[in-house]
């Protein structure tokens, strides 16, 4: 029989990725989306799965509204991707996020355990959780100690997951994912943000890309690969906690150098006091300048998963290496701008 599939949060990358992912393994996925001013299935159209999955109405903050659409698509497996997922974002906002990110799982869980338990449920959690990390790479023992309302809110709802399945026999996963990227990654993440800016410096559309703390470090992998693990934390017989990472940490600055040597710039660093700026060493043109105003009040310094429990149990690996993923969105990004075809 045709397995059914609901995904929330079906609009943002890894929602485009996973939909192909399924719909491939021959899933009738549903894509739950809030109710926006403006038509943003743009990320769907690029991955050409719009035509093939079926859109509902939903919104994490309404459980009448999540309680209707589960039982009347019934699916299989529900697969929570729908979040407030800008870091920064959550400072500004932290009630919104709380509610979206931490109350909206339960919201979730509660109308799965009263209709009896099913269908399966995965959290999309995050290393965030992790912040202030004591002790590196993390794995699924490390303590967590988030440094923002985003991580808070994570934290809650990733216990509430891990509850859920003790309390009431939910098959409830929560995938404990590190940074995962893209060409479909949103505008406001660094990555992209930088991937973007480098497009747009090389065909002359730009000068300088403003960022914030240059010597953060994070554990970037490519969101095609994720959405792989998190189907196969659902297939297990026994649902369970994972981390998902390659192992391997980089600097902002470091992918900032990698991706502008992608449109053939090597970028020197020059610093005065406390402002420092990135130059083309040829032409001596700054192409990177720091803008306090992108600091956070509290920072994950660094992130560096050890994903050898979903390595060993799930069979995961990750295909795609960091040099990899940086020419991938560089690339696309430069295809984009040449085109005018600037979204999302
Ligand atoms: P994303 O691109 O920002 O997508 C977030 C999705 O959530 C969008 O479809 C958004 O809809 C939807 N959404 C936001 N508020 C909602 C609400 N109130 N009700 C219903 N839907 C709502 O995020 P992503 O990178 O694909 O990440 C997917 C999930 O994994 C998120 O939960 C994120 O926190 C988590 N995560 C991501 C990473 C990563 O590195 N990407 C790592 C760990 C965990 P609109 O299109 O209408 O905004
Ligand atoms: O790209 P970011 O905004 O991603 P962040 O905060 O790590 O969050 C992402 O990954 C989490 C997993 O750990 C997800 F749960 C979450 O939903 C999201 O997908 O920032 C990465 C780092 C930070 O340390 C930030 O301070 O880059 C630093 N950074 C430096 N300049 C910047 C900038 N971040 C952004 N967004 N913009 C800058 O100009």
């Amino acid at each position: 029989m045709t397995k059914k599939a609901l995904i929330t949060g079906i609009t943002g990358q890894d929602g485009a990725y996973l939909s192909e992912f399924l719909l491939k393994k021959g899933y009738k996925v549903y894509g739950a989306v809030r109710r926006t001013s403006s038509i943003n299935t743009a990320r769907l159209s690029e991955m050409g799965v719009l035509d093939d999955v079926e859109l509902v109405s939903m919104d994490l903050a309404e459980i009448t509204n999540i309680q209707r659409v589960i039982e009347k698509t019934e699916p299989d497996e529900i697969y929570n991707l729908a979040a407030q997922s800008f870091v920064h974002t959550s400072y500004e906002q932290p009630i919104y996020t709380s509610d979206i990110d931490g109350i909206g799982v339960t919201r979730i869980l509660e109308t799965i355990r009263n209709l009896g338990g099913t269908p399966k449920f995965y959290q999309a959690s995050t290393s965030e959780m992790f912040g202030k990390a004591k002790e590196s790479p993390q794995n699924e023992d490390t303590p967590f100690y988030p440094r923002s309302p985003y991580g808070v809110a994570k934290l809650y709802s990733h216990w509430m997951t891990v509850n859920y399945r003790e309390s009431w026999g939910i098959h409830a996963c929560s995938g404990i994912l590190f940074n995962h990227e893209s060409p479909l990654r949103g505008l406001e993440f660094v990555t992209r943000k930088i991937s973007l800016g480098m497009a747009e410096i090389k065909n002359g559309k730009k000068d300088v890309i403003n960022l914030g703390n240059l010597n953060a470090e994070r554990d970037w992998g490519f969101a095609g690969d994720y959405v792989e693990a998190m189907w196969l934390m659902m297939q297990q017989e026994k649902s369970d906690d994972y981390i998902i990472a390659t192992g391997q940490t980089h600097s902002v600055r470091f992918f900032a150098e990698q991706a502008a040597k992608v449109i053939g710039i090597d970028i020197e660093w020059d610093i005065d006091g406390l402002s420092e700026r990135g130059f083309c060493n040829k032409t001596g043109k700054t192409i990177i300048s720091v803008d306090s105003s992108f600091n956070r009040p509290a920072e994950t310094e660094h992130l560096l998963g050890d994903a050898s429990k979903a390595q060993k149990e799930l069979g995961w690996n990750p295909s795609c290496d960091f040099e990899s993923l940086v020419t991938m969105m560089v690339e696309r990004d430069l295809e984009r701008v040449k085109k005018g075809l600037v979204w999302f």
